[in-house]
């Protein structure tokens, strides 16, 4: 009998480090075999899935739905969904967890690299155009990001490699019987 689905989704600021863990994992499980993995990363949804989509509330409430969807798709047939959106809204994270429950695990994970860490990268220099005004409903700048209240795991780049923080994650899937 195969093993049970889930989805791992991860939450958190743009720079937090969401898409490198979740590249990096979906590696590691690539690598120990047997299993379905499908990485549905922020931006790789946004030009295939949602592509019409800008960031309001409404239009990230529909995108983070979708990636939900699909997720409890894949968790449904036993496959293992990761998922990298910022996913800003409390509500919408709770309902996400809601479609995907019935049919197998879900580990919500808040990278929770401060706001002043992901904006001192400032990767794409996002932050930078956000704090000038030109990038607008920006999410820790001019947009909210509500912090998770009971995620199974959190995760603080600052502190952490990268590879620590998927060390972590894969004990726990193992320790929960997942893997
Ligand atoms: C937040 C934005 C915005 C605004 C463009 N607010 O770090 P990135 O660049 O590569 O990833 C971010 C991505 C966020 O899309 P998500 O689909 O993950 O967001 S949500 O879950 O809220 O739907 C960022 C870029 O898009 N980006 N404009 N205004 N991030």
């Amino acid at each position: 009998r195969s093993k049970q689905g889930f989805t791992i989704f991860f939450t958190g600021l743009s720079g937090a480090g969401k898409s490198t863990i979740a590249k990096i994992l979906t590696t590691k499980l690539l690598e120990m075999g047997g299993r379905q993995i499908t990485l549905l990363d922020g931006d790789v949804v946004r030009k295939n899935l949602s592509s019409e989509l800008g960031f309001s509330r409404e239009h990230r409430d529909i995108n983070v739905r979708r990636i939900g969807y699909v997720a409890s798709e894949i968790t449904k047939n036993h496959g293992i969904a990761i998922c990298a959106p910022i996913a800003p809204y409390q509500a919408t994270r709770r309902d996400v967890r809601a479609m995907i429950e019935p049919y197998g695990g879900f580990f919500e994970i808040h990278v929770s690299t401060p706001l002043e860490v992901c904006e001192s990268r400032d990767r794409k220099g996002l932050y930078a155009k956000a704090r000038a005004g030109i990038v607008k409903e920006f999410t820790g700048i001019s947009d909210p990001y509500e912090i998770p209240e009971n995620p199974e795991l959190l995760i603080d780049t600052t502190d952490i490699s990268v590879e620590e923080a998927v060390q972590q994650i894969l004990l726990k899937l193992e320790r929960e019987g997942y893997l």
